[in-house]
């Protein structure tokens, strides 16, 4: 039996020759839509419209032209199953074997500065999508086509089933990667649409200059600073609520990001209060109220304005407390209603719930750079402390594991050059974005002195190996007696031995945590 090829193109270059060799060289039976099929047949290859055979007008000005079981039925049956294909012969529906489609030009439509709204809208493809998208999905028996680059490509690989074979399921990835686009065209077109003042057209090329499909964007009041225009894009809003307070600034958004990565780390009751991304103090507990205790212990001053985030429901009992300090935004999971009377009072504060799961995308991160973007994974690949190893004689204690379990989770998420101390679940002191290593620990140290509290007994978390023995040595000297780190320096060995000789233990990672 004869094989059959749909084609239906917006963009009809290179289709004649391209029909004739399917139809003279390979035997295909050609199906069509009205213009396509118009020219075909002004050309005189033979060709079927779809009308015809599903029996069903093209209508509604086009709307509805290939939306059919006979078209989708075609394109979908496993020609391996035997139920579908007992449907399929039930039904009268042929099989389907190669899908040629480009979609109408959205994109070039609303690049027209006479474009109406309306114009915009007919020239949304529904039929073609549908049908690259049953034919790609189906791959393992339809070629399916939506470049006319690739009329060639596929006359080439005909009549050779294992390069047809490979050649269908990258076509069929480009048919996802086209679809996704173009519905990112629809989606931004609109997004555009429906923007209020002042449109996004007011920040100073951010669409212009990045070659990418945006999603849908709120505009702020300014950026990182009042003369910087500013927008967000994505799904922000669908993963926090606002109760309270003054609408959110730029920088609100990215410390509230910080701080709900931060607190994702923990399962105990855990509060985090950060500043300018980095926490000051953390620490977990049997309750909130003393984790709040231990975690604001670490420092009192820089929690000024900052931003305060618990793992569990706050009460009045935290409420009452942290109350008293001026911070900017508190989130956690819920609020009680109590707990809510208690800040309703403080009108400015910007209280935030925030859901449970956060979207797919936040496990992708995105920097801008010169003429471009970065996009990288998020830290988030777990750290097994099963797969970390003691490297010095003396094991630690289950307590200074605790510490350093709960440390290493910390300095994760600490700006690098980063050093943390931490005492069972509380951090002492930390160090956090110098140039050197040695630094960031003088500066934990000091912090931790000006807190009023001992490092006698404390880890050390360092983000990434010391270099060097003399970091490690300045812990030891400050009261550390457990380090962890990532390991892998040229000069493990005398990190190691320095260790040693003080009788600390030191766990190696194998894993760095920069953040920069
Ligand atoms: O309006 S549609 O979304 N409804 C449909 O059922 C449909 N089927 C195919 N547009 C539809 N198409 C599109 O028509 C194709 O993607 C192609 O771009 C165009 C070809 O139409 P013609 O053959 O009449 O020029």
């Amino acid at each position: 039996m004869s094989k059959t090829a749909l084609l239906s193109v917006s963009d009809k270059t290179g289709l004649v020759p391209f029909a004739k060799a399917l139809v003279e060289q390979h035997g295909y039976r050609l199906l069509s839509t009205g213009g396509t099929a118009k020219l075909l047949e002004s050309e005189g290859i033979p060709v079927t419209e779809v009308s015809d055979y599903t029996g069903f007008p093209e209508m509604m000005e086009g709307r509805v032209k290939t939306l059919h079981p006979k078209i989708h039925g075609g394109l979908l049956a496993r020609r391996d199953k035997e139920d579908h294909m007992t449907a399929a012969s039930e039904h009268g529906i042929d099989m389907i074997d190669l899908v040629v489609v480009n979609l109408y030009p959205f994109e070039e439509t609303v690049a027209k500065p006479d474009v109406t709204f309306e114009l915009a809208i007919e020239n949304i493809d529904i039929g073609g999508p549908s049908m690259l998208r049953s034919a790609a999905k189906n791959h393992a028996s339809v070629s399916v086509v939506v470049d006319v680059a690739d009329y060639d490509r596929v006359l080439s690989a005909m009549d050779d089933t294992a390069a047809l074979s490979k050649l269908r399921r990258e076509l069929a990835l480009k048919v996802f990667q086209r679809t996704s686009a173009y519905d990112g065209a629809i989606a931004k077109y609109l997004g555009e649409q429906t923007q209020e003042e002042p449109s996004l057209g007011d920040i100073s090329g951010i669409p212009a200059e990045l070659d990418v499909q945006l999603p849908q964007a709120k505009v702020l009041r300014y950026g990182e600073n009042p003369h910087q225009q500013a927008a967000l894009y994505g799904s922000f809003f669908d993963c926090f609520e606002q109760l309270q307070g003054k609408e959110l600034s730029f920088n609100n958004i990215i410390d509230i990001t910080a701080a709900t990565y931060l607190i994702g780390e923990f399962q105990k009751p855990t509060v985090a209060i950060l500043k300018h991304t980095n926490p000051c103090g953390v620490a977990s507990a049997e309750n909130l109220v003393t984790a709040w205790e231990q975690a604001f212990a670490t420092d009192q001053q820089a929690p000024f304005g900052g931003i305060i985030v618990a793992n569990q429901t706050i009460d009045t009992d935290l409420a009452e407390i942290i109350a008293k300090i001026f911070c900017e935004v508190i989130i956690a999971p819920d609020f009680t209603d109590a707990a809510r009377e208690v800040f309703a009072k403080k009108k400015n504060l910007r209280l935030m719930t925030v859901k449970d799961s956060l979207p797919a995308d936040s496990l992708r991160e995105v920097r801008s750079v010169v003429g471009g973007i970065l996009m990288q994974d998020r830290d988030t690949m777990p750290d097994r402390p099963s797969d970390w190893k003691v490297v010095t004689k003396r094991q630690p204690t289950d307590e200074e594991m605790r510490a350093m379990v709960f440390g290493w989770n910390v300095v994760k998420h600490v700006k690098s050059n980063a050093i943390v101390y931490a005492g069972c679940e509380h951090t002492i002191g930390v160090g956090a974005g110098q140039m050197s290593r040695v630094d960031s620990s003088k500066i934990a140290v000091w912090k931790a002195g000006e807190a009023g509290l001992s490092l006698n007994g404390s880890v050390v978390c360092s983000d990434a190996f010391f270099p060097f023995a003399d970091g490690l040595i300045a812990a030891a000297e400050a009261g550390a007696v457990a380090a962890i780190q990532p390991g892998g320096s040229v000069r493990d060995e005398e990190v190691i031995a320095a260790a040693d000789e003080r009788d600390m233990a030191m766990i190696f990672t194998g894993k760095r945590h920069f953040k920069h």
